[in-house]
């Protein structure tokens, strides 16, 4: 059997492990082995740069990356890989998160970050193991399946609401 893909969940500070801790949560859930680091782009940018340039030949299919303020992290990673980076814009300013999302999410032609919401931790990690998924099986079942359980949640809060009126 060849060996599973990991996901890369690098954070710019240890302060952004609340958020972070959730897209780390949902990978373990679906099996995902995960590898989380502090890194800044600002702080140890030889590092984060070294990170990416040697993450495919580390075992890693994705990167996710962290950061709030100017938060430029992800891009920074992005621009030393050719493998998907998910960015996660962190809610950590006087700003509520808007000057990390938009360094985050607009970066130049030719290197993209998939940018989700402020905060948005548990959907970069979805998406991480969508990406996956187009080469496991197995784990496109775990993600048809959490639909499934999303869609019978939603059905049962309806319910629930039309006995209540
Ligand atoms: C960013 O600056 C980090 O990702 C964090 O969100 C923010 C604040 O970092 P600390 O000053 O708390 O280390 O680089």
């Amino acid at each position: 059997m060849t060996q599973k893909l990991k996901v890369a969940v690098i954070m710019g500070s240890d302060s952004d492990i609340p958020v972070v801790s959730k897209a780390i949560e949902r990978l373990k859930s679906f099996g995902i082995p995960v590898e989380a680091h502090v890194m800044s782009a600002h702080r140890t940018p030889e590092r984060a740069m070294a990170f990416a340039a040697a993450a495919y030949d580390n075992g890693f299919g994705v990167i996710i990356a962290a950061a709030g303020k100017a938060a430029h992290l992800a891009g920074v990673l992005a621009a030393n890989t050719t493998m998907p980076v998910i960015g996660i814009p962190i809610k950590s300013s006087t700003l509520d998160g808007l000057d990390s999302l938009l360094s985050t999410v607009q970066m130049p032609s030719g290197v993209p970050v998939a940018t989700v919401a402020i905060d948005g931790a548990e959907n970069a990690a979805i998406l991480a193991a969508q990406i996956l998924a187009l080469g496991d099986p197995e784990l496109g079942e775990k993600l048809k399946a959490m639909k499934r359980e999303m869609e019978a949640a939603v059905i049962e809060k309806d319910k629930k609401l039309s006995k209540s009126i």
